[in-house]
């Protein structure tokens, strides 16, 4: 005779097999003898991690959406253990303050001479791969690629001597990180746009400077796909760059 408790978790089983099976149809029907095929990373199954101030948001579309130049298990180990890891430690290291309840990841990293001299170095590392990260998945689009329209379109002519110079320039940023971090379009203070390259988790906000678009060139972002061939990857992305979501952030940054 089951308990309850046995009764309630093998329903809740079962409802867990109900709900994964569709994600195995392929036309072909899964045998019911078949060890269970994990389904590919989706937003929904990453969980909470461990319930803290700061939370993974969903990805904007789903794990294999950028292939082929970003591919889905670099996509799903990307996001679900990269990313979330970064939260997680995030949530960790600030669970000791409460008072930064209710403060952003960058305003938390904008002046990280202002925290506790024992949550700098991994508020400065995971707070800067939260931010990092948020910022990437959201400027990167199944439908992206092209050139920059509107007032960015019109920027990156004005002053950074065109679409291609800036490609150019950019690219050479992200080929020229040693180690590992990120290639960046940025906007300093006087509201200019910049091309840099900064280490580690390191974000232009750490600088005073608002970014507006970053490649991702640790290894863990290209070396299951590209393995050493970095230039092939920073090649790729331009394939995915969401333009229209980079042009509302430089809008509402510079107005
Ligand atoms: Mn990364």
């Amino acid at each position: 005779m089951h308990t309850r408790r046995e009764a309630l978790r093998t329903l809740s089983l079962a409802s867990a097999a109900a709900v994964a099976a569709p994600l195995l149809s392929s036309g072909v029907p899964a045998q019911l003898n078949e060890p269970p095929v994990a389904p590919p990373v989706s937003p929904s199954a990453i969980p909470d991690p461990a319930g803290g101030l700061f939370t993974l948001a969903p990805l904007p579309y789903e794990p294999e959406a950028l292939e082929p130049h970003i591919d889905t298990t670099t996509m799903s180990i990307h996001y679900g253990k990269h990313h979330a890891a970064y939260v997680n430690n995030l949530n960790k290291a600030i669970a000791a303050y409460p008072a930064f309840a209710g403060t952003s990841v960058e305003e938390l990293i904008r002046d990280l001479n202002a925290l506790p001299e024992d949550i700098r170095v991994t508020v400065r590392n995971n707070g800067g791969g939260h931010a990092n990260h948020t910022l990437f998945w959201n400027t990167l689009s199944p439908i992206g690629g092209g050139v920059p329209e509107g007032a960015l379109g019109a920027a990156i002519e004005e002053q950074l001597g065109g679409f291609d110079a800036f490609k150019d320039a950019l690219t050479r940023a992200a080929l020229s990180v040693f180690g590992s971090g990120w290639a960046w379009l940025s906007l300093d203070s006087d509201g200019r746009l910049l091309v840099e390259s900064l280490p580690n988790q390191d974000s232009p906000i750490m600088f005073g400077r608002t970014p507006l678009f970053g490649i991702d060139v640790w290894e863990h972002a290209y070396y299951l796909k590209y393995q050493n061939r970095r230039a092939e990857y920073v090649k790729a992305i331009w394939n995915v760059i969401n333009w229209p979501a980079i042009d509302s952030l430089y809008t509402g940054a510079s107005s």
